[in-house]
């Protein structure tokens, strides 16, 4: 096949992908560059925290070869997620419960492989014989890099891929291939002198342009952190309860995002009062959250971050029912719980909390209780 045969089945297959849902698309060759080393450093460093995939894939992630075999193009894709403006006020509105716009909606991952799974074929059916691969952050990919490559943005100065006059709210997907494709022309990055997103962040996660440390961003701590939220970075999640979308919505370039009419990315912020989540109980959870990636961090993570956040509301109101969440089962939620309530009263609060957990046996638990008890002293 020449050069001209494919950039023809290339052409059609960029309108199947718009026809699909997919705003921008490109092709990568399967080299990673200083992405790899870098990617390498990032993990030496210690800046994944306690995700354990990210080092286990960590061969793979520098080596695409290691993922496909014969592997010679990389497919991205971008899907636009940005269905509703979002500012700074929403800290001020301390006792509802914030939702990072990705994850308001189905889980994306639910949404993106079936349409990648359309492509796929359609790409099987142009170059006969071929074999193909589907990724949406679904194994050992280093998606950001690869997109950049494909000329679908830059990777900013937060770590997301961003793109001129379009911002950044969009996930990234690809398909490997071992068809020899033309690659797409790389992006050149446009932060300049902006340090927005750096200043912003509530836990000056971006130790310097270009690098996260994953350990102090709130999107780490509310979702991927399965333990206990370190103290320092408590106050600085404010009522953040799943992800942060900060550097983001700062982003100059996010002025120019364009919302999406895509009917699955249509969900809105729906006012969760905080003091309602921290009731609920694991049915409700399984009903509520079916099918939402909140789902992932389970009830447990769902209400530690709860109460982190009540800890953070002010609310005098929120008193009894995180009284209440003291007979949980579950120790991380006591233990949050127990940290939210010395946060919101004062010296009374110890023959209470005293009493609930006479019989308390977990050290985390127990913990918080010192801390607490250490305040009043
Ligand atoms: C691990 C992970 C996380 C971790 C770590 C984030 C991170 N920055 O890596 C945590 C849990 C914190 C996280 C948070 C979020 N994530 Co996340 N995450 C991933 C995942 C699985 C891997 C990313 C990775 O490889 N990190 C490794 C490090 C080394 O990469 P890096 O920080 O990008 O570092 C690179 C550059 O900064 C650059 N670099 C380093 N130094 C320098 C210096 C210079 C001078 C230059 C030019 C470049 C440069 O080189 C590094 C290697 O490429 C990807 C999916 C995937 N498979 O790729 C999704 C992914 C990156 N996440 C995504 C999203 C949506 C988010 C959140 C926005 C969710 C939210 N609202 O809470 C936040 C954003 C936080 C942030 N500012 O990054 C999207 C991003 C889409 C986009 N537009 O870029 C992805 C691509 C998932 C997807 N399929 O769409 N995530």
């Amino acid at each position: 096949m020449n050069l001209l045969e494919k950039n023809e089945k290339l052409a059609g297959l960029k309108s199947f992908a718009e026809s699909l849902g997919f705003d921008g698309f490109g092709v990568a060759r399967p080299e990673l560059g200083p992405a790899g080393e870098r990617f390498g450093k990032w993990l030496d460093e210690g800046y994944d925290g306690e995700m354990a995939y990210m080092r286990r894939g960590e061969e793979k992630r520098k080596n695409p070869h290691l993922v496909l075999e014969g592997v010679k193009s990389i497919l991205c894709f971008r899907t636009n997620y940005f269905a509703m403006e979002k500012d700074m006020s929403y800290v001020e509105h301390r006792e509802i419960a914030d939702i990072s716009i990705y994850a308001l909606n189905k889980d994306y991952h639910d949404i993106i492989t079936p349409r990648l799974r359309k492509m796929e074929k359609r790409i099987q059916e142009k170059f006969e014989g071929c074999k193909t691969r589907i990724y949406v952050d679904t194994g050992p990919l280093l998606e950001k890099p690869l997109a950049q490559q494909a000329g679908l943005g830059w990777i900013g100065k937060h770590t997301n891929l961003l793109t001129e006059g379009m911002g950044s709210w969009y996930f990234l997907s690809e398909i490997l291939t071992d068809v020899v494709l033309p690659q797409s022309q790389p992006a050149d990055d446009h932060c300049g002198t902006c340090r927005s997103c750096i200043d912003i962040c509530p836990t000056k996660a971006i130790i310097a342009p270009y690098v996260l440390d994953s350990n102090r961003c709130i999107s780490y701590l509310t979702i991927e952190l399965k333990g206990v939220i370190p103290i320092e970075y408590r106050k600085a999640i404010g009522n953040r309860i799943y992800g942060c979308d900060d550097c983001q919505i700062v982003c100059p370039w996010n002025s120019y995002a364009v919302k999406t009419d895509d009917p699955d990315f249509q969900e809105k912020q729906d006012t969760l009062k905080l003091i309602d989540l921290i009731q609920i109980t694991g049915e409700m959870f399984r009903q509520r959250f079916k099918g939402s990636p909140i789902k992932r961090i389970k009830r447990r993570g769902l209400l530690r971050n709860v109460a982190v956040a009540l800890g953070n509301s002010g609310n005098p109101q929120a008193i009894p029912p995180l009284i209440k969440v003291l007979d949980d089962d579950e120790p991380l939620i006591r233990a949050h719980a127990v940290w939210a309530l010395g946060e919101l009263s004062g010296l009374e609060v110890l023959p209470v909390l005293r009493k609930k957990l006479n019989n308390e046996k977990e050290d985390i638990v127990l913990e918080e209780l010192e801390r607490v008890e250490a305040r009043f002293a």
